[in-house]
Parts: C-alpha cells; sequence; structure tokens
C-alpha cells in the first residue's frame, strides 16, 4: 500500500523515498508523453533519459536545494529533479512564451536560476570548464558554502574540454562536484570506439581529483555516494567524482536507430531504477497504475496549460 511507504527515510536529507520514487515515475511518463507529441510533430526531436531517473533524481534530493546544477543535453530529468513546474518545462519545450526560458531555449540550453539550474549544453564537454567556471564564482566572487554538481556522460570525458575543465577546477580548487553517467554509449555508439578505459573517475586522479563509483540504478546508492560526494567538496572546497554504472533504455535522440538488438535492451530493461525501486518500497502493480494515473493527469493540465499560451517572438519575426 503507498500509504505506508510515504514517508519511509532515505536518508538524512529529509526525502523519502517514495517522493523520490514518484519524481522518477513522473520523469519516466513525461518522456512517453513527449515521445507521442515528437510523432506527431508537436514537439521536436527531444533526447531522452529513460533508465537514468535514479541517478538525476537520487542526486538532486542529496544535494542541498541551494546547490547548483550544470548539465548535458539530456535535460528533461534534471529540470524535474532540481524542481522546475512541469507546466513552465513543457511549455518551454515545446516553444510556448510560458517557458521558464521564455519558448526560446528548448531542451538544450535550459537554465532557471530560481532552481539553480545554471547552464545546459548542447556541446557535449563544453560544460566542465563552464561549471568549473561556476564554482569559482560561488566560492570567490559569492563566498557561498554551495557547491556546484556537474552531470557529464562518459564519452563526454574524451572531449579536450572536459581535461582543461577538470585542470582548471583543481587548480583553482573549485568546489565541483563531478557526475559521471556510464551508460557504455555516446549517442548510439557502443563505449569499444570511444572509452579506452573501464572507470571514467581514474581520469580524474590524472588532475589529482578523487572519485568513487556505484551502481547508478540503485537510488540508495546514488543518494549515499552523492551525499558522501557533496559533503567531501564541501569540506575540501576541492574537486570529486561519482561515476554511475547505468544503463539508458532509450535511443540517443527521438527518431534516431538505437544500435542495439531488442534482445540486449530487453536484458538492460532487468536493471530498470523503477523497478528495482518498486521492488525496495513494496509498490505493487495496483500502487503504480493508481500513481500513473495522478501523474498522467498532471502531464496533461500541464500541456492544456502550455496549449493556451502565445508561442515566442524570435527575432526573425520582428
Ligand atoms: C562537442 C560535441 N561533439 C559532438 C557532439 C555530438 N554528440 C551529441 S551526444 C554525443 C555523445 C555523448 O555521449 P555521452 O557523453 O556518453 O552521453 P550519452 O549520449 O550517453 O547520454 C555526441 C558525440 C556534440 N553534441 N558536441
Ligand atoms: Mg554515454
Amino acid at each position: 500500500m503507498l500509504t505506508q511507504v510515504v514517508g519511509s527515510g532515505l536518508d538524512e536529507s529529509g526525502k523519502s523515498e517514495y517522493e523520490v520514487y514518484r519524481k522518477m515515475l513522473t520523469i519516466r511518463l513525461l518522456e512517453e508523453e513527449l515521445q507521442r507529441l515528437c510523432y506527431t510533430g508537436e514537439a521536436s526531436d527531444l533526447h531522452f533519459n529513460k533508465g537514468q531517473e535514479a541517478i538525476t533524481v537520487g542526486a538532486c534530493a542529496a544535494l542541498s536545494p541551494t546547490d547548483y546544477i550544470v548539465t548535458h543535453h539530456r535535460t528533461i530529468a534534471h529540470s524535474i529533479s532540481k524542481g522546475v513546474p512541469m507546466k513552465e518545462l513543457i511549455s518551454e519545450l515545446l516553444g510556448y512564451s510560458t517557458g521558464h526560458n521564455h519558448g526560446i531555449s528548448g531542451e538544450m540550453h535550459i537554465q532557471d536560476s530560481r532552481y539553480r539550474y545554471m547552464f545546459a549544453f548542447q556541446l557535449v564537454g563544453t560544460c566542465v570548464s563552464v561549471a568549473a567556471g561556476v564554482a569559482w564564482a560561488v566560492k570567490y566572487f559569492q563566498g557561498e558554502k554551495d557547491i556546484v554538481a556537474l552531470f557529464i556522460g562518459d564519452a563526454s570525458s574524451g572531449n579536450a574540454q572536459f581535461h582543461e575543465g577538470m585542470n582548471i577546477a583543481a587548480v583553482q580548487k573549485v568546489p565541483l562536484l563531478i557526475l559521471v553517467e556510464n551508460n557504455g554509449l555516446a549517442g548510439n555508439v557502443r563505449k569499444e570506439v570511444y572509452l579506452p578505459v573501464t572507470n571514467v573517475i581514474d581520469r580524474g586522479l590524472a588532475y589529482g581529483i578523487q572519485g568513487t563509483k556505484v551502481d547508478g540504478n540503485k537510488i540508495e546508492e546514488v543518494v549515499k555516494a552523492v551525499r558522501i560526494g557533496a559533503e567531501t567538496v564541501r569540506r575540501n572546497s576541492f574537486p570529486f567524482m561519482v561515476e554511475f554504472d547505468t544503463t539508458r533504455l532509450c535511443w540517443h535522440k527521438q527518431g534516431q536507430r538505437d544500435a542495439r538488438s531488442a534482445e540486449e535492451i530487453a536484458e538492460l530493461t532487468k536493471r530498470d531504477p523503477l523497478l528495482w525501486t518498486e521492488k525496495r518500497l513494496k509498490i505493487s502493480q495496483e500502487d503504480r497504475a493508481k500513481l500513473t494515473s495522478e501523474i498522467t493527469q498532471e502531464i496533461q493540465d500541464a500541456l492544456s496549460y502550455a496549449r493556451n499560451s502565445s508561442k515566442p517572438i524570435l527575432p526573425q519575426d520582428l
């Protein structure tokens, strides 16, 4: 029964595991709805995050709400995890003026300083130097105790900007937590052709940056590792890495073919973080159906809100 698990402790961050599960399910259902809108043409092609929800939701639950985040190109999960209201997010993704960036940023240039969601990056790897710069400003300009958490994919650690960013982050001793989503894929390409190391955290050692690696599909491991990582960064005012072993269960970008066979994806689905959390919380099929219908209604309300607002005025319209 849902009522029995409400408030069950996840950790001292104060978030209940049920709350975290609900957010993970929200992201899954929202992405499914947006995928349908991509097919009808109402949404342009989007980059989804299916199978990696425990990382974004768990990490944001473990961080302080005043900590900053910088992300890569799969932004829907990060926005929901950091607290961006769904109606504003959907409006943004569909290009309406009620979007939190007035409908002009789209999915890959999301920013919302109210929630300390600082930047999202289409150009993979570039986020590292910018995140290092944000962390520098937080420490030296603002004098805050908050930290910057950067989400980055495993393949992006081969980008030159990754290395430049790691170097300057270490040299300047900035409060940067680097969260690596290691799904063994660069878009649709398999790791054998882009990643010569098993663990991306090993790359941090070249810059004196320590790290830890955990199962990114187990919510409790994510929360614990990020909490410890964030405390380490805050205490030492020095970068730290947490790497997550994870599985992307969708293709790179809406409309592209997956390099993996259906059998391979079916095998990976056994590690679905939603299934794992449901087992932990003893959430029955009826519980999930009830929650699904509640969340579906929220998504439809947010969609109606977006559709009833005006489209943004673009420079070329002036
Ligand atoms: C600088 C740059 N080079 C190439 C691309 C094209 N591109 C988009 S996503 C991607 C792969 C990123 O892999 P990873 O960081 O592991 O993230 P994942 O796709 O697994 O989420 C690439 C090469 C890009 N966006 N930016
Ligand atoms: Mg990857």
